[in-house]
């Protein structure tokens, strides 16, 4: 077989860039070690930036995001018993949110991929990209038990932190950089209403807590956790309980309870690797960055390194061009870096720490203080969350 560019990764990343380039007219074949079930079995993201929701509309997806999706002009920061919104669209002129979940927006894209005739192929094995160094890069892997390989002109490692992409670069053409925190977030998902219309990002001394949502009837809830904690010790009457504490006494009375239908729980770690184009080999999304999910920046970094991926080989194929290819790993890096500055430091405005001492919580309540009596910081906060210009 042979195509233009194979994509590793039936993920957000994979899928958009893999929309974008047929919706450009440029062949592609997305190549996934599980299954679309598995992978829509995956809950993760739920906050669009406006930049990602452009880009879902250009791949031609973005149909029942503007259906069912809730955009949003704002959220809330809750310490010391009180809420504190940041008004979004007023600090931004005219910015906001989406929020969709990361599933529906998968879904939506693989539903598309179909309709478009596009190759996918699920559950390959031993997928490896070989040659990228060179000028005829190829791909191989096993389909029930058959081996495979895929010539191509270039590779995209849309696979994920755990994926084989950027294991395949040799270490010493890699530079990565990594902050691993003491914490991690235990999530569920039930089918009851949102406390709130908006999302609520609460500090409490007990620890982190995120009010979010799906829908006007299905939540996402979060609360921070020790990475030690065991899932089957949180019984959903826990999860409750706990939550409500760390949430201001008019949210918690509010708060609607019920069973949770998934209920994870994700490490938190910021990581970034350097650079994120090798000869034909690009990473892109998760394959070459993690942010912590306070700043719900994850999924939004992976749309903006497949805007500029996808405009620099559109480049290539249509105006014979190398400059947007050549400049992918700096640009999508400047903006990467910005986004995981951000991400981290929403983590340590809003998280205790285990070995957080006085000096340090006080800096912590003074970044509070400052940030909601000072509108220029809540116009940096604000401009950050929307998604800072692509
Ligand atoms: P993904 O990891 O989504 O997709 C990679 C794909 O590559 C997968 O389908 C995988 O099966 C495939 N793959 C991996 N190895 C392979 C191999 N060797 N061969 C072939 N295929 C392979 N972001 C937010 O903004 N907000 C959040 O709340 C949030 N919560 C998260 C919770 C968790 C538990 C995790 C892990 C991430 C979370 N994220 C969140 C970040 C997340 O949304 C990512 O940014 C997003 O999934 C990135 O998409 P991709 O880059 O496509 O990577
Ligand atoms: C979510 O709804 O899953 C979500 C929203 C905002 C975040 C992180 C997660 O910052």
């Amino acid at each position: 077989m042979r195509t233009k560019v194979v994509i590793i990764g039936s993920g957000p990343s994979g899928l958009l860039l893999g929309q974008l380039l047929t919706e450009g007219g440029i062949d592609n074949v997305i190549v996934d070690r599980v299954s679309k079930d598995y992978i829509l079995g995956r809950v993760r993201a739920g906050v669009l930036e406006e930049g990602t929701v452009g880009l879902m509309d250009r791949a031609q997806a973005g149909a029942r995001m503007h259906q069912e999706g809730l955009p949003h002009d704002g959220f809330s920061l809750a310490f010391d018993g009180r809420d504190h919104r940041i008004d979004l669209r007023q600090l931004t002129g005219g910015k906001r949110v989406m929020v969709y979940g990361q599933t529906e927006l998968t879904r939506d894209l693989m539903e598309h991929r179909e309709r478009s005739g596009a190759v996918t192929i699920y559950e390959a094995a031993n997928v490896q990209p070989h040659d990228f160094d060179g000028h005829l890069p190829y791909v191989t892997f096993e389909k029930d038990g058959t081996a495979q390989r895929i010539d191509c002109d270039f590779i995209a490692g849309c696979d994920g932190f755990h994926g084989i992409s950027r294991k395949s670069v040799p270490e010493k053409a890699l530079k990565t950089f990594e902050k691993v925190y003491p914490f991690g977030w235990l999530g569920i998902l039930a089918d009851v209403p949102p406390v709130d219309h908006e999302l609520i990002y609460a500090n409490h001394p007990r620890g982190f807590a995120l009010c979010s949502m799906r829908s006007t009837t299905r939540s996402r809830y979060y609360i921070q956790c020790a990475v030690s904690e065991k899932i089957e010790d949180w019984s959903d009457t826990r999860f409750w309980d706990e939550l409500r504490r760390r949430l201001p006494s008019h949210h918690a009375e509010a708060m609607v309870t019920g069973p949770s239908f998934e209920k994870s729980i994700a490490p938190l770690r910021s990581f970034v690797a350097e650079p994120m184009r090798f000869g034909r080999l690009f990473l892109v999304g998760d394959a070459a960055h993690i942010v912590p999910p306070t700043g719900a920046k994850g999924l939004n970094l992976a749309a903006s390194d497949v805007h500029y991926l996808f405009e620099g080989l559109r480049e290539h194929y249509q105006d014979r061009s190398n400059a947007g290819i050549d400049a992918y790993s700096a640009r999508a890096l400047a903006r990467v870096w910005k986004a995981v500055r951000f991400s981290w430091w929403m983590t340590t405005m809003l998280h205790r720490f285990p070995d957080t001492g006085d000096f340090d919580q006080r800096i912590q309540e003074a970044e509070l203080d400052y940030l909601t009596h000072s509108v220029a910081a809540e116009t940096a906060l604000a401009e950050n969350y929307v998604g800072l210009p692509y």
